[in-house]
């Protein structure tokens, strides 16, 4: 798969404070069966001429039914981007909800917010794994 066709997922750390995180929201996959049951960073795919950010914010809105604010980038080891598997590669943002409660609208069916100490204390997907271990050494009160 050339460079050009690599898709681009993009997703949300989303906490409770920018500066100071201390909660982190996960989601638990519902589909595809594959990942059914693995928790992750709720975000999804970039459409076809979709700036990155404004997928971020659509895939929010969608899975979520919030909007956020979004603050700095956790950036990756494949030029700031996060290996998913072949052909997939995953930018993330911290963020905190500007408007809206987090509900479980599509493609998950719980979610679950992460005190300190806990953020790895759930089955993420194998591709998140990583990304939690930065997120936790970037967030010393995690
Ligand atoms: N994926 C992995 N970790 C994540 C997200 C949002 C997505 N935090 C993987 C799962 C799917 C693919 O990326 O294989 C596309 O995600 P989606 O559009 O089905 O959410
Ligand atoms: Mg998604």
């Amino acid at each position: 798969m050339s460079e050009q066709q690599e898709r681009l997922v993009v997703a949300a750390a989303i906490v409770d404070d920018l500066t100071l995180p201390t909660r982190l929201l996960t989601a638990r996959r519902s589909e595809p069966p594959e990942l059914a049951g693995g928790w992750e960073f709720p975000g999804g795919k970039v459409e076809a001429g979709e700036r990155p950010l404004d997928a971020l914010h659509r895939e929010l809105r969608e899975e979520l039914g919030v909007a956020v604010e979004v603050g700095g980038e956790i950036t990756g080891p494949l030029d700031g981007r996060w290996p998913l598997g072949p052909g997939l590669t995953m930018r993330l943002w911290l963020a905190v909800v500007a408007d809206g409660v987090p509900a479980p609208l599509e493609d998950h069916d719980e979610l679950r917010w992460l005190g300190p100490g806990e953020w790895a204390a759930v089955p993420w997907l194998p591709a998140d794994v990583a990304v939690v271990e930065a997120l936790i050494a970037r967030c010393p009160s995690a």
